[in-house]
C-alpha cells in the first residue's frame, strides 16, 4: 500500500506539518525525521510509543506507519496495573519515547528508542510491505468488565474515515487545525494527528488545552477546532468574559465536537456569543467515525449528521431485526459496516466474534433514532456500565476490580452521574470493611488514579453498609442513587 502521508514526499515540503508550543517541523523536515526511525523500526510487528502531548509522538507514530509497523500509543498516566497489561497483551518490541522522558518499571523494562525530531536522514522508503489490512495502530479501550481490550487499526480504515472527513468537511491541505487532545486516542491521534498530515495541511497543539491557547491559535491563523464536549463546555463558560474568544471562534472555518453528545445548551451558548455552529461527528475507537454534520449540511444541535460516504449504517430492534423508519421516534442500536471498520480485539477472538453480527455489521452499544431527513441523534447507551467522562470510555467493572483490591474496600460498585463539565462523573459506592474507619474519598481516588489511570478516578465515594442486591445477588445499579 501506499503511504498514508502523500504529502511528505509530494506535498510543498516548506509547509509547516506539526507545531507542538515553540517546536515544529515543515514536510521535508518531518520526512527526513521520520526516515531514520522508520528504517529502525522496520520489521518489527509492534512498536508502543509513549505517547506525550509532544513532537515526538507524532513524529514516532509517522515513522512506524511509514514503516509499515503498528504503533501502541501509551497514555503516560497510566498506572503500572493498565501499563502492564497493554505490554503483556500487544508484545511491542520496542518503546519510542521523547529523550529524557522517564519510563515507569513495566515500560523501561522495553528496548527503548529515543525519537529524534532533528534527525535529518532519507524520507522512508513508503509503507515497506504492508497491505491495506496490515494494522497501523492497536488502541486500547475499555469494556464494560475485565482491562481495555486492543482494538486492531488498519491502514485502509484510517485512510477510509480520513478521507471521508475530508469530504464531509471540505478539509484540505490549506486548513490548520487547532487542539489539545490526548494523543493515545483515535480523536487526538488519528483525527487531530495523522488527519491533518493526509491532508498536507498543519496542525498546533496546545500541549494541554485551555481557552487562551485555542483563542490564541485561532486568532493566529488556524481554521478548525476539535475538542470533547467538556472543551467546548469550558469555552461556552469563558465566552461571556472573553471578547477576544468569542472573536477568534467566530472567525473559524469548522468547530468540531465528538466523543460524547454536546448537550444543546452548550451549542447555543457559544453560538449566541461567537455566531458559529459547532459541528458534531459520531465515532469509536473501533469504527474510527461513522457520522457527522457536514460542512455543506444544515448544522443541527443535538445531531450527529448523517453517515458518512463509504459507511453503512443501520438501527436495529432488541431481537436485530432493522428499523426501517425514519420517524425521529423509533430507538435501536446503531450498528456500522464500511471500511472505516477496526479489524479485532488483539488476542480477544470471543469478543471480537461477540461484536460483530453474523454478516459483518458492528454492533456499537449505541440507541439512536433517525429524523426523516436520514440525521442520526443519539439518545443513550445499551450498557449502563460504560461511562464517558470528559470524552473517556470508562468500564465500571474496572474500576470496581481496582477498588477491592484495596485493603479497606470490602464490596464496590461504580456508577456514571451526569456532571455540567465532565458529561458525567464517576461514583463509587463502597461498603468499608471497618465501617468505623472507611478509607477515605481521596485515598480511593488515588488507589484507582495510580493503578488505571487518573481519568478513571472517582470523583465522589459514598458510603453504604450494603449494596442493593437482587434475588440472583446482582447488584442493582439503578437502586445506586444519591
Ligand atoms: C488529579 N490528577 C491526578 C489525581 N487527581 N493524578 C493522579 N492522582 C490523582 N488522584 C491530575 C490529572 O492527571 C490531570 O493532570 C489533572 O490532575 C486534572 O485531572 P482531570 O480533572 O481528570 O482533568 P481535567 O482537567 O478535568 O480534564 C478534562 C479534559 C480531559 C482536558 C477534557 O478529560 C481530556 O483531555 N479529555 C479528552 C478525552 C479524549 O480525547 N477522548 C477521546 C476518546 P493533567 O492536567 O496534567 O492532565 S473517544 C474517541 O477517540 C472516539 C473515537 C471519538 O469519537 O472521539
Ligand atoms: P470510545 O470507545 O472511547 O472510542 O468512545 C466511543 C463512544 O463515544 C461511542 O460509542 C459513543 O457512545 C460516544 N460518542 C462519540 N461521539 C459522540 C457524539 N458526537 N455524540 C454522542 N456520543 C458520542
Amino acid at each position: 500500500m501506499s503511504s498514508l502521508f502523500p504529502a511528505l514526499t509530494d506535498g510543498p515540503a516548506g509547509r509547516t506539518a506539526l507545531r507542538f508550543g515553540d517546536r515544529s517541523l515543515t514536510y521535508a523536515e518531518l520526512a527526513a525525521a521520520a526516515g531514520p526511525l522508520a528504517g529502525r523500526v522496520a520489521g518489527h510487528a509492534r512498536v508502543a510509543v509513549w505517547a506525550t502531548p509532544e513532537l515526538e509522538t507524532a513524529v514516532a507514530v509517522v515513522a512506524a506507519l511509514e514503516a509499515g509497523v503498528a504503533a501502541v500509543p501509551l497514555n503516560p498516566k497510566s498506572g503500572e496495573k493498565e501499563l502492564g497489561h497493554i505490554l503483556a497483551d500487544s508484545a511491542p518490541a520496542l518503546v519510542l519515547a521523547a529523550p529524557g522522558t522517564d519510563l515507569p518499571p513495566p515500560v523501561a523494562a522495553l528496548e527503548r528508542v529515543d525519537v529524534d525530531v532533528d534527525a535529518r536522514g532519507t524520507a522512508p522508503a513508503p509503507a515497506g510491505n504492508a497491505s491495506a489490512e496490515t494494522p497501523a495502530l492497536v488502541v486500547y479501550t475499555s469494556g464494560t468488565t475485565g482491562p481495555p481490550k486492543g482494538a486492531v487499526i488498519p491502514r485502509r480504515a484510517i485512510a477510509a474515515t480520513l478521507d471521508a472527513l475530508a469530504d464531509a468537511w471540505q478539509w484540505t491541505g490549506d486548513d490548520v487545525l487547532v487542539h489539545g487532545l490526548p494523543l493515545f486516542h483515535v480523536h487526538g491521534l488519528v483525527l487531530g494527528v495523522l488527519g491533518p498530515l493526509r491532508r498536507g495541511g498543519s496542525v498546533r497543539h496546545l500541549g494541554r488545552f485551555g481557552t487562551d491557547g485555542v483563542a490564541r491559535e485561532l486568532d493566529g491563523g488556524a481554521t478548525m477546532l476539535f475538542g470533547v464536549p467538556t472543551m467546548y463546555h469550558r469555552i461556552a463558560q469563558a465566552l461571556p468574559d472573553d471578547p477576544g474568544l468569542a472573536k477568534a471562534l467566530g472567525g473559524a472555518r469548522l468547530l468540531v465536537s465528538g466523543s460524547a453528545a454536546l448537550p444543546v445548551h452548550d451549542h447555543e451558548r457559544i453560538t449566541a456569543a461567537t455566531g458559529q455552529r459547532v459541528i458534531e461527528r459520531y465515532g469509536m475507537t473501533e469504527t474510527l467515525m461513522n457520522t457527522s454534520v457536514r460542512a455543506d449540511g444544515e448544522p443541527r444541535a443535538g445531531t450527529v449528521g448523517v453517515p458518512l460516504p463509504g459507511v453503512e449504517l443501520r438501527l436495529v430492534e432488541e431481537d436485530g431485526s432493522p428499523i426501517t423508519s425514519y420517524d425521529g421516534e423509533t430507538v435501536g442500536e446503531i450498528q456500522v459496516r464500511g471500511p472505516n471498520l477496526f479489524t479485532e480485539y488483539l488476542n480477544r477472538p470471543d469478543a471480537t466474534a461477540a461484536a460483530f453480527t453474523a454478516d459483518g455489521w458492528f454492533r456499537t452499544g449505541d440507541m439512536a433514532v433517525r429524523e426523516p431527513d436520514g440525521y442520526v441523534r443519539i439518545v443513550g447507551r445499551k450498557a449502563t456500565d460504560l461511562i464517558k467522562s470528559g470524552g473517556y470510555k470508562i468500564g465500571a467493572g474496572e474500576i470496581e476490580n481496582a477498588l477491592l483490591e484495596h485493603p479497606g474496600v470490602r464490596e464496590a460498585a461504580v456508577t456514571g452521574e451526569p456532571d455540567a463539565d465532565l458529561g458525567e462523573r464517576i461514583v463509587a459506592w463502597v461498603v468499608p470493611v471497618d465501617p468505623q474507619a472507611p478509607p477515605a474519598e481521596g485515598e480511593l481516588a488515588d488507589h484507582v488514579a495510580r493503578r488505571l489511570a487518573p481519568h478513571k478516578r472517582p470523583r465522589v465515594v459514598r458510603y453504604l453498609d450494603t449494596l442493593p442486591r437482587n434475588d440472583m445477588g446482582k447488584i442493582m445499579k439503578r437502586a445506586l442513587t444519591s
